[in-house]
């Protein structure tokens, strides 16, 4: 072991947003020796097919297709939903990746604003979008560090329209709403499996759909278009390799103890900050199995952010900015329109900090950050 893992271990510092959490080296080897030896690193071998299959049941999804990060999911899901080019309602506070897509795709994002509890898109002001402007093609919403939109009324809005819905679930993995996987609703929903997502393949995604054409759609999309020397479609290259995949399968036997840990520190951050009057927290709605996968908190306002931050890097803790600025504020997204200012996600985007959580995250780091919180606030 290198003198900094040594130390490392000893200060348990730095203490970042999160951890990423690996399977034991002799769990993953057997892959890489199978991998080694058949020499299938890519294009759909049979890790990424197996991961596909225990996907689908982990998620009570029947078509899982599995793709190399959540962006490209998000963008080749723009694109079979139809929507490549046109306006798409979507929620001005997630990470960029949700707009990146959309532009990347050549839609018009148009923002709405969010609901103040849950920090998910707002029905009452999606639905009034919706009905003021007859161009809008679809619609993007985010359950925000893994919190369910309001799926019943978003749903209704959707089916009033005749328009797709595609939720960004890179959150939200193991969430279940109402009994439900978070997965089953939406006619799309797309996962990330990026390294500090709780579930992850090092880099990765999927696309969660409910047809078996759909499914075949997004698979011409994820590999060029092509199968074999057929042409059918302009695809792009968004295939998961085998050596990914293999993590995927690694890491799947562990997300649920994973899960129950990061529940277990949002438990103990709840202890100590929940009621404490100017820490705020975003509300699950009734009928969540959550997550556990971050824990967002909403301070006063933007100087006492800035204040627990540098208090908490002074003892070489990093909490994050996720999400800011509000998207609504990107230089780039200049293309983008909202039908009016978006108040609540700018405002709640200027004092939420997420604060470090992982597996490994003990009693203590939460107790220290806690007390750094108190003082500051
Ligand atoms: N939609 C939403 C709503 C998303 O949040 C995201 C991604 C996407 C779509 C797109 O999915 P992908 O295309 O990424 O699959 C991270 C992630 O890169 C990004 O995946 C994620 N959301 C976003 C919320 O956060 P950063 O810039 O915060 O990562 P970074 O490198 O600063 O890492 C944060 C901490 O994690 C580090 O301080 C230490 C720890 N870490 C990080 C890495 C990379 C590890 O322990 N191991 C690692 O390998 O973006």
């Amino acid at each position: 072991m290198s003198p900094f893992n040594k130390k490392e271990l000893k200060c348990n510092r730095p203490l970042n947003v999160t951890k990423t959490s690996l399977p034991s080296l002799d769990k993953y080897i057997p892959y890489l020796e199978q991998i080694f030896s058949t020499r299938r690193l890519t294009n759909s071998g049979v890790f990424s097919l197996e991961l596909e299959q225990k996907l689908a049941s982990f998620l009570s999804a029947e078509n899982v297709s599995v793709t190399n990060n959540g962006t490209l999911a998000l963008m080749i899901a723009i694109q079979q939903a139809g929507l490549s080019g046109k306006k798409v309602a979507t929620t001005p506070f997630t990470y960029v990746a949700t707009i990146s897509a959309l532009l990347w795709q050549a839609c018009t994002p148009v923002f709405v604003d969010i609901d103040p509890q849950t920090l998910c898109i707002s029905p009452a002001a999606l639905e009034e979008c919706l009905r003021n402007d007859p161009e809008i093609a679809g619609v993007l919403p985010v359950h925000v560090y893994g919190i369910p939109c309001d799926v019943f009324q978003i749903s209704k809005l959707c089916a009033h329209y005749s328009i797709p819905c595609i939720y960004d679930a890179a959150h939200a993995f193991g969430v279940k709403f109402n009994g439900r996987s978070i997965f089953e609703y939406g006619d799309y929903a797309i996962g990330s499996f990026h390294a500090t997502k709780l579930f992850h393949c090092v880099e990765g995604g999927c696309i969660v759909t409910h047809s078996a054409g759909d499914k075949h759609g997004i698979e011409l999309l994820r590999a060029f278009g092509h199968i074999g020397d057929e042409h059918f479609c302009l695809g792009i290259n968004a295939k998961l390799s085998e050596v990914h995949a293999a993590m995927g399968l690694c890491m799947l036997t562990l997300v649920e103890e994973s899960i129950t840990k990061h529940l277990a520190a949002c438990t103990a951050y709840d202890a100590r900050l929940l009621g404490v009057s100017g820490v705020g927290r975003p509300e699950h709605p009734g009928g969540t199995t959550a997550n556990g996968a971050y824990y967002p908190v909403i301070l006063p306002d933007e100087a006492a952010l800035l204040r627990v931050m540098a208090t908490l890097a002074e003892r070489d803790i990093y909490a994050r900015r996720y999400f800011y600025p509000a998207c609504s504020k990107l230089p780039y997204a200049q293309k983008a329109w909202s039908p009016a200012t978006c108040f609540v996600a700018e405002d709640i985007a200027s004092r939420v900090l997420c604060l470090p959580i992982s597996s490994e995250i003990g009693q203590d780091d939460i107790n220290e950050i806690c007390n750094v919180i108190l003082s500051c606030i």
